[in-house]
């Protein structure tokens, strides 16, 4: 049961492109999470073709991957695909460090981005600085370039927690969802109010 939550709304993001930027990091929970945001996205008409998703090694990594991939989607769209790509920047979604071939993301600035990681506390300090930092970080990208940027960050302290908030437990909500839901709302509300 989810009972903490925003009370769930739909908005239409059938005219909204969303990118999604996650680490790779415990996989086992992110691609869940992952599934989750892009179940949510399509459930509110967000096109297939207008979902983007990359990849970064750790969650450290999430504000400058955002923020590049925002400011290539810009560069694209002012002078009609000349120019770096997103892709070129990030590499490919899936795939292995010896496979990845750059993927160019197709031209359009972005409504929003969702940034997906989890941080699970180790026995060192690593935890602490990473969380803050990315926090602040995503925070700073999402009002310097005045895009919505979706927090879709965990910090637990145990895997079990970690669990609990990917819906991989019995009965336990995906908070995935509530991202792609975050975006559409935001991205949504940008366009409104621009
Ligand atoms: C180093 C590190 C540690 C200890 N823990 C995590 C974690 O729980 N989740 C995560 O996404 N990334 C972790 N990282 C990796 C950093 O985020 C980063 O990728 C590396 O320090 C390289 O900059």
């Amino acid at each position: 049961m989810h009972t903490k939550g925003p009370a769930p709304q739909l908005h239409d993001g059938s005219n909204l492109r969303i990118g999604i930027i996650h680490a790779r990091w415990n996989d086992t929970i992110i691609q869940p999470l992952v599934a989750g945001t892009k179940a949510k996205l399509t459930e509110c008409g967000v096109k297939e073709s207008n979902i983007i998703v990359q990849s970064v090694p750790g969650a450290w990594e999430l504000p400058i991957a955002v923020q590049r991939l925002y400011a290539a989607s810009q560069v694209q769209s002012s002078s009609a695909g000349v120019g770096s790509s997103a892709g070129d920047l990030l590499g490919g979604s899936t795939s292995d460090l010896t496979t990845v071939a750059a993927t160019t993301v197709s031209t359009g600035p972005f409504d929003a981005i969702i940034a997906i990681g989890v941080l699970i506390k180790g026995e060192t300090m690593h935890f602490e600085y990473i969380s803050e930092s990315v926090s602040n970080g995503l925070m700073r990208v999402s009002l310097d370039t005045g895009m919505p940027v979706i927090f879709g960050v965990l910090t637990v302290l145990t895997d079990e927690q970690a669990k609990a908030r990917a819906g991989i437990i019995e009965g336990s909500h995906n908070h995935g969802e509530d991202w792609g839901l975050a975006a559409v709302e935001m991205g949504a509300k940008r366009k409104a109010w621009a």
